[in-house]
């Protein structure tokens, strides 16, 4: 077991921040001292396999990435990134946890759906990682098997109000699902968008001959989503089922999850960057509303219109609270024989971009432009993951008997986000690890760096070169959420 000090950096928490050394022994965080204390009068730095000089630098738990989707079979293709590439950018980029969702599709067992991810994932990632459960079909079969899902370790499952004939749930297949989850302390993961009636909207654009990526935008109008969550909401409050909505996008449905939590409700909601920093104008309408450019940005909930000031009201909720975490809903997809599936009829584009590479970053980027404090960045990627999934203690905090999962973050470094081809072919100089063929975040400039990554006192990241490898991180068994109130 090899011991590592972190020396002469700043210790950020959600809390507070403090210059502090961080001692690791083996796996763990042993000790956070006063720095160039000497313990017991050992010298410390003169002790330790390795020392990591963070002068300067912010030393922070490593990020958690609670909302990600590798190897998905989605629209007709699967998300571009495996495992071992996934979990690779996430380590570039700060994250050493991530939680992906295992699926259960219509007509399959719950067990083999969940069997079928761990086979993906086992032996494959380079950061640790857990699952949800996205429960495709709720019926008497698949509510039964929720039952071992918290001896599995998975204490959170999907439903989906949205994609009728896919993953849909009807509200008394959700409602059924809400009760079983509270009985058993699950936490309900809601894609919270009325389905049925987008299919309507979206065919009515399809057959105007409004084909183009733009229109997926508003087939998916913010009325949809402030609907699916409000109803949501009212059946978790029904049934007393704690509630999660995934990729909120729209204000009017922070509206709604602020007015639940104002009466005490346990209603969380997490945003996603692209929710933060794109639009349906520059993005989905990049290249006019009959170009297709615009299919990179493809996702549910969609890009919403800026002059509406749907993203103003993002950064908003999270320094309120009424939005809990970012998380980057990562499910890439490649333009070619991918993205472009959906030439020429926007509902066939596989919905999904891929940022996990990116999401500490970018969120540090709103600490730079003061949209968010230096502790609330640590709270809503790492600290508060863990405290919603099960995991604090072991992760989302620099303290004794933690992991040492560590990032060691540059404020003074830099970050040009993009990737080697521009989509006119000529080079852009800029690189990701993520298994995309274009870059979601293109010309994005961070002022900041991640520059040292470690999972487990492995450091995984140092000095621009990658030292960890597929394998090295191992399944989540989560407790109960330990968020509620
Ligand atoms: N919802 C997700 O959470 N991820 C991918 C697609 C979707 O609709
Ligand atoms: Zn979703
Ligand atoms: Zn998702």
């Amino acid at each position: 077991m090899s011991t590592l000090l972190i020396k002469g950096g700043t210790v950020v928490s959600a809390t507070g921040r403090t210059e502090a050394d961080v001692l690791v022994d083996g796996e763990r965080i042993v000790a956070v001292l006063q720095p160039g204390s000497t313990l017991l009068g050992h010298d410390l730095a003169a002790s330790v396999d390795t020392v990591i000089d963070a002068a300067g630098k912010y030393v922070i738990p490593g990020g958690i990435d609670a909302h990600t989707h590798m190897e998905l079979p989605f629209g007709g293709t699967q998300a571009s990134d495996t495992f071992e590439t996934g979990t690779t950018a996430a380590a570039w980029g700060g994250t050493t946890s991530i939680i992906d969702f295992a699926v259960q599709k219509y007509g399959e067992a719950v067990e083999s759906g969940l069997a079928a991810w761990h086979d993906k994932a086992g032996g494959n990632c380079a950061v640790d990682y857990g699952f949800h459960q996205i429960i495709g079909g709720v019926d008497e079969q698949s509510l039964k098997a929720m039952e071992t899902l918290v001896d599995e370790g998975i204490t959170s499952y999907k439903l989906f109000m949205a994609y009728p004939g896919v993953f849909y749930s009807d509200d008394a297949q959700i409602l059924k699902a809400m009760q079983k989850a509270a009985e058993l302390g699950l936490m309900t993961m809601m894609h919270a968008e009325n389905g049925p009636a987008i299919d309507v909207l979206a065919e009515q654009l399809y057959n105007q001959g409004k084909t183009g990526p733009y229109y997926h935008g508003i087939a998916r109008a913010w009325q949809m989503e402030e609907e699916a969550t409000h109803r949501a909401i009212m059946l978790a409050d029904l049934t007393d089922a704690p509630l999660y909505v995934v990729h909120v996008s729209a204000k009017q449905a922070v509206a709604q999850l602020a007015a639940a939590r104002d009466r005490g409700k346990n209603v969380f909601g997490e945003t996603c960057p692209q929710y933060l920093y794109l639009s349906l104008e520059e993005q989905l309408g990049a290249g006019g509303k009959d170009g297709f450019e615009g299919a990179k940005w493809v996702c549910s909930t969609p890009l919403r219109s800026r002059e509406e000031g749907h993203q103003d009201a993002m950064w908003q909720g999270l320094r309120t609270n009424d939005l809990q975490m970012v998380s980057t809903d990562h499910c890439p997809f490649c333009m070619k024989d991918q993205k472009e599936l959906g030439k020429g009829d926007f509902r066939a584009i596989p919905n999904g971009i891929g940022s996990i590479e990116h999401r500490m970053d970018l969120l540090y980027q709103g600490v730079v432009t003061g949209e968010l404090t230096l502790e609330r960045w640590v709270e809503l990627t790492s600290t508060t993951p863990a405290r919603m999934f099960g995991l604090y203690g072991t992760k989302g905090v620099i303290a004794p008997g933690a992991d040492a999962d560590i990032v060691v973050y540059d404020p003074a470094g830099h970050t040009s986000i993009g990737y080697d081809t521009l989509p006119d072919g000529s080079p852009s100089g800029r690189s990701h690890h993520m298994n995309m063929d274009h870059s979601a975040w293109e010309g994005f400039e961070i002022d900041g760096h991640v520059d040292v990554v470690i999972s487990r006192g492995s450091v995984l990241v140092s000095d621009g070169t990658f030292h960890g490898r597929a394998g090295h991180g191992r399944f989540l068994k989560r407790g109960l959420t330990q968020y509620l109130s």
